[in-house]
């Protein structure tokens, strides 16, 4: 029994919007975890974009499933693996759900984007596969599962592909029937209205994740009171990091020393002590346990 699905199926069933954060690697996710994020988000944008690649579809599953397994060996809380499309058809989704969940994570995320996708915040087309096609990768994926607290999440693209509220509505319903655990409903916009229309419509058979990257006026507790379960911070790690080391890397090119910076970068002693300990320590399984039993 995985302690970490069980813990994701609690996150997404309790009353209180659960705090998701991206990470590429696992000291972004260590990072999140000890500021109190509730989960971790294994974001194909961040692991693209830290490959120098664009996020559609370039990197294989083996690129995923590696850094999802690095950062689920490395944070005691749930880890939700994007695996973007399932990586092909149903086959390949089974494949994939048996990999990353013997890798450690406690979800997957599967969108039904055509492969190769798209990222979803960049511009142009996004092709849908059709519903019939959708819920077959659902079904496979859920019949792939070994645990039966692992959660499937199925991802909705339909507002972004511009198909329309009923659409997505009809999809959501179809990949929920079709067995998925959660629904993520995913939109590209700064006016919030698509998604408030879209939590009011869904009666909350399922539980619904948001990643607000463009609507990031509204906050998490209002995205709460819409009737979210969860919400995504899906790349502010790594945004914040970019900024961060290309302020760092011009001051030392500027000033030919690195006096000015010293104070406000981590010391090294830091990164010993709080990134380089044994990932499996009893202080991680105590967390779970304690997670579990409050
Ligand atoms: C990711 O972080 O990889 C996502 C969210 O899938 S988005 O970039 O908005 O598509
Ligand atoms: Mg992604």
């Amino acid at each position: 029994m995985s302690v970490r699905s069980q813990e994701l199926r609690s996150l997404l069933s309790r009353r209180q919007i659960a705090k998701c954060a991206g990470a590429h690697d696992a000291a972004g996710a260590r990072l999140a975890y000890s500021v109190g994020f509730d989960a971790i988000w294994s974001s194909s944008f961040e692991i693209s974009a830290s490959n120098c690649v664009p996020d559609a579809s370039i990197l294989s599953m083996s690129d995923f499933l590696s850094v999802a397994r690095s950062l689920a060996f490395s944070v005691p809380i749930p880890v939700i693996a994007d695996c973007d499309t399932g990586y092909g058809g149903p086959g390949n989704v089974e494949y994939a759900v048996r990999q990353f969940e013997s890798a450690g994570v406690a979800g997957v995320s599967i969108e039904d984007q055509v492969f190769p996708k798209l990222n979803s915040l960049t511009p142009g087309v996004h092709p849908l596969v059709s519903i019939q096609e959708f819920t077959d990768k659902i079904k496979a994926a859920k019949h792939a599962q070994r645990d039966s607290h692992f959660v499937v999440i199925a991802r909705v693209e339909a507002l972004i592909a511009g198909t329309g509220l009923a659409d997505a509505i009809r999809r959501a319903h179809a990949y929920h029937e079709a067995g998925a655990d959660a629904i993520l409903i995913h939109w590209n916009g700064r006016d919030i209205e698509p998604i408030a229309q879209f939590l009011s419509e869904w009666n909350h058979p399922a539980p619904v994740i948001l990643v607000p990257t463009t609507y990031y006026g509204v906050s998490a507790n209002d995205l709460e009171l819409l009737g979210a379960s969860m919400v995504i911070y899906a790349n502010h790690g790594m945004r914040a990091a970019l900024r961060a080391m290309e302020q760092v890397f011009q001051s030392i090119l500027r000033d030919g020393t690195t006096l000015h910076i010293e104070g406000s970068i981590w010391p090294v002693s830091r990164i010993i002590s709080e990134l380089q300990h044994h990932p499996t320590d009893p202080m991680c399984e105590n967390h779970v346990e304690s997670r579990l039993a409050s």
